[in-house]
């Protein structure tokens, strides 16, 4: 089968054959339909964060089952799945209180075997690697969902949307008439930004650098637009907030200078949330004393603490009761073979979401 390989950092990725091992027990193969792309992919592209190389990149995929291995009795070839990425082993200390998004398998995650070209072994990145014709998950990676639901929409489930949306209900737990600062509204932003609207949120405002994606913001629900190259968003978040600052806002764009951002523009009391990857060298400093002063909290949030198996049909259910917008999150598509042209696109700001989708999904 075909995909995108990524042998050096930085460097093109290379579509080419290679082989995928048939699935073991326990596993699924999904035949692909599409796969978002997502900024996290770029920065596992752009620097090291921990993805040995030779990697397929891509975790946020959909597709159909197409075979299954032993054991397997979630999912038959057919069915239409989501793949949740990272490991969800189901028996670690976090999977068994609910919280499989920090899964620690016990002697870490296993490492894949099941992709290869010739002798040599290649990574399926996230425990994914989806920009690919197929991919081999383990079965509790897979969500299966309605028929008629958009692969290509549904896709962007998988990574984008859990994050961001989850972000706001499960990791915030943001409360009705609440004031919400989104910084950066891109793919995973704008969910954010829904996210604070299916929440009840009273204010919700965008702050980015670009205006066509505040624009897009206001799509999805944001109330207030910031450009914050224009405005310092901080004076501009308290001036909408009576002085006070917000109750929470989201950092979506993995810059020490935003988290901060993010931190300040939160009222005594309230909670800054880190959305964005950062630079495994980036440092923010903070003074103690004015955090024990403000009792604010700042917070990480890993993949919007999503329990895939709950959460991806909920908001299966609210897309198609028309209360989550996931068709309008799709900027452009691309085929495998553009994959690099796409990882420009996103880096260029020219999209909400990219899709890359095979075959005519
Ligand atoms: P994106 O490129 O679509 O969006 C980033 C947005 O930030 C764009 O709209 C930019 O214009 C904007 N931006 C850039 N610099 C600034 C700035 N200085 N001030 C204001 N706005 C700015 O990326 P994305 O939405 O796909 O991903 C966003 C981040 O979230 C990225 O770091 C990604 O790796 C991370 C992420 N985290 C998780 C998680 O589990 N925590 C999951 C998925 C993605
Ligand atoms: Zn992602």
């Amino acid at each position: 089968m075909k995909a995108a390989v990524l042998y050096e950092r930085n460097a093109p990725l290379v579509v080419e054959e290679v082989e995928l091992a048939p699935p073991g027990p326990g596993e699924v193969q999904v035949k692909l339909a599409a796969s978002g792309v997502c900024h996290s992919d770029v920065h596992h592209w752009r620097q090291e964060l921990g993805t040995p190389l030779p990697a397929v990149l891509g975790h946020e995929g959909a597709g159909v089952v197409e075979a299954v291995g032993p054991g397997v009795t979630r999912v038959r070839p057919g069915d239409h799945v989501i793949i949740a990425f990272g490991p969800k082993c189901g028996e670690c200390f976090y999977c068994l209180r609910g919280m499989p998004h920090l899964c620690t398998p016990p002697g870490g995650p296993p490492l894949s075997q099941r992709l290869r070209k010739g002798d040599l072994l290649i990574t399926q990145a996230f425990g994914v690697g989806s920009y690919a014709e197929r991919t081999t998950v383990p079965a509790n990676n897979v969500v299966p969902i309605p028929q008629d639901v958009p692969l290509a929409s549904a896709a962007l489930i998988a990574c984008g949307v859990a994050t961001g949306v989850g972000a706001v209900i499960n990791t915030a737990r943001v409360e009705p008439g609440a004031s919400v600062v989104v910084i950066g509204t891109g793919g995973v932003g704008l969910n954010v930004v829904q996210g604070a609207r299916l929440a009840g949120a009273a204010k919700i405002i965008a702050v980015d650098i670009l205006d066509h994606k505040l624009e897009l913001a206001e799509q999805f629900g944001a109330t207030h637009l910031i450009n914050s190259r224009r405005e310092d968003p901080v004076e501009r978040v308290r001036a909408l907030t009576g002085g006070l600052g917000a109750d929470y806002a989201f950092e979506v764009i993995g810059l020490p200078q935003t988290i901060l951002q993010a931190y300040e523009s939160v009222r005594k009391g309230g909670v800054a949330v880190i959305v964005g990857v950062a630079s495994m060298e980036a440092r923010i400093e903070l003074s103690p004393l004015m955090m024990m002063r403000t009792g604010r909290t700042l917070m990480g949030c890993a993949y919007g603490s999503t329990r895939p198996q709950v959460d991806f049909p909920r908001l299966i259910a609210l897309y198609q009761a028309g209360r989550l917008k996931l068709d309008e999150l799709i900027s452009r598509r691309f085929s495998l073979e553009e994959i690099n042209e796409a990882f420009h696109a996103l880096e260029a700001g020219q999209v909400a979401r990219g899709v890359v989708v095979y075959g005519n999904p």
